[in-house]
């Protein structure tokens, strides 16, 4: 349960004091400071209430699901299914069966890869992604493309870091098969208009996946809404236990989709001569889960649910319009992205100092910030920079928090000359 100021309409600066409470680790201090965490683009601190539902299913709950005949087996089998059906709510998928437990964005991403990818895709196809991706949503699709003699064509960004729609409506073509297109960028913070990225890439006769894994934890999603076959989520950006996530698959497609793994509990019968496949979900969840794992998720989403996207919202563009305006005022930083509509995430590099020196010297202070390419090496490539510092908000983070980073800058900035 929520402590009662985060549960409480009309809230006042005290709720943060009591939000913040339900992340132990947020108590912690680093190097002798308090810690001020700003990398949740990277991974989220965890609240009380999920830590508490791994620890309570290991200590009293652990069986393995759809398995058993006794209790806990059952027990956990029932709850393993209501975390689904809450994540179900959670994207306004149109049935429990469309939400697929994975490992994360990543495997949710192989997983439509080489099960609807390796099965659609012939030579001379194209799938689209945009320039801004993930490595996650590039590599896979590379490997795919080289397999079958696909292309893979690239809708361009521009220097502000946005994707001109009017160019990924040029790079679509009835060759297109399949467009794969980030929610929310990681590196810049852009929000993509991906309704209506999903609606011309219909119109040309694609199927879509989104990479929700940078705007499930930030914003309400809807699946129903947005048009899009796939959408891929990542539990650990969004407050449950890392080795999570989901895959939302339209009904119709993962009926039609052959298995991405083979092994226990994705059939149906199993002879030498011929195997038959369990209908979706359990067809792509061979194998024991992360039950445990699922549970956490649940538990995470009942928490966003709890404090609401209003308080999330209003907190978390807060401390982005803050870090904006006060990141300006330090000599020689320099912003990498500026989308208009974008997440807490902000992406910067300094003159005269490497982004990796940025994340040791603001460590000292004991801030969190990510340094690097992020996974985004072709964004970097399109910057002409190696790598940016990164600081990324969850809606635990204070306008204090964002002082203390800017301070850091401006005595590394002192050193650095
Ligand atoms: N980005 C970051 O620091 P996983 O961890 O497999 O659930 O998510 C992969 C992934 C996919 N798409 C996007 C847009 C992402 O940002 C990430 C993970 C982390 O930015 C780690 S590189």
């Amino acid at each position: 349960m929520l402590k009662t100021a985060a549960r409480s309409s009309g809230r006042t600066a005290s709720d943060i004091r009591s939000v913040r409470d339900d992340f132990p680790i947020l108590q912690r201090q680093v190097r002798g400071k308090p810690l001020v965490y700003l990398d949740n683009a990277a991974t989220s601190q965890k609240p009380s209430q999920v830590i508490e539902t791994l620890s309570r299913y290991y200590r009293s709950q652990n069986a393995n699901i759809h398995r058993g005949v006794y209790y806990l087996s059952e027990r956990a089998t029932a709850d393993y299914e209501a975390a689904r059906v809450r994540a179900q709510r959670f994207l306004n998928a149109a049935q429990p069966e469309e939400v697929v437990f994975v490992r994360g964005a990543t495997e949710a991403i192989n997983l439509v890869v080489g099960s609807y990818g390796r099965s659609v895709l012939r030579s001379g196809d194209e799938v689209l992604i945009s320039a801004m991706e993930h490595h996650s949503n590039i590599v896979p699709w590379q490997i795919l493309c080289e397999a079958v003699g696909a292309r893979l064509r690239v809708a361009p960004i521009d220097r502000a870091g946005t994707l001109p729609v009017d160019e990924f409506e040029r790079a679509l073509s009835p060759r297109t098969k399949i467009v794969a297109v980030v929610h929310v960028s990681n590196s810049l913070g852009t929000i993509n208009p991906v309704k209506q990225l999903v609606s011309l890439a219909k119109e040309s006769g694609a199927v879509v996946l989104v990479d929700g894994a940078q705007a499930a934890p930030h914003m309400q999603v809807d699946v129903q809404q947005l048009g899009c076959d796939f959408y891929t989520v990542s539990g650990h950006k969004m407050y449950a236990p890392t080795g999570i996530g989901l895959l939302y698959g339209r009904g119709e497609l993962l009926e039609a989709m052959p298995p991405y793994q083979g092994g226990g509990e994705m059939i149906r019968s199993v002879a030498f001569e011929k195997t038959t496949y369990a209908p979706p979900p359990a067809k792509f969840e061979a194998g024991t889960p992360h039950i445990a794992g699922a549970l956490g998720l649940g538990a995470a989403i009942e928490y966003i649910e709890q404090i609401g996207w209003g308080f999330i919202h209003e907190r978390e563009a807060s401390l982005l319009e803050h870090a904006l305006e006060r990141l300006a005022t330090v000599p020689g930083l320099r912003f990498v992205g500026s989308a208009r509509e974008r997440a807490s995430v902000v992406s910067f590099v300094m003159d005269g100092i490497h982004a990796h020196d940025i994340g040791t010297i603001v460590d000292q202070e004991g801030v969190a910030i990510r340094t690097g390419h992020h996974c985004t090496q072709p964004v970097m490539d399109f910057f002409r920079v190696p790598a940016t510092a990164r600081a990324s908000f969850a809606f635990y983070n204070t306008l204090d928090e964002v002082d203390v980073l800017v301070r850091a800058l401006q005595e590394a900035r002192e050193v650095f000359g």
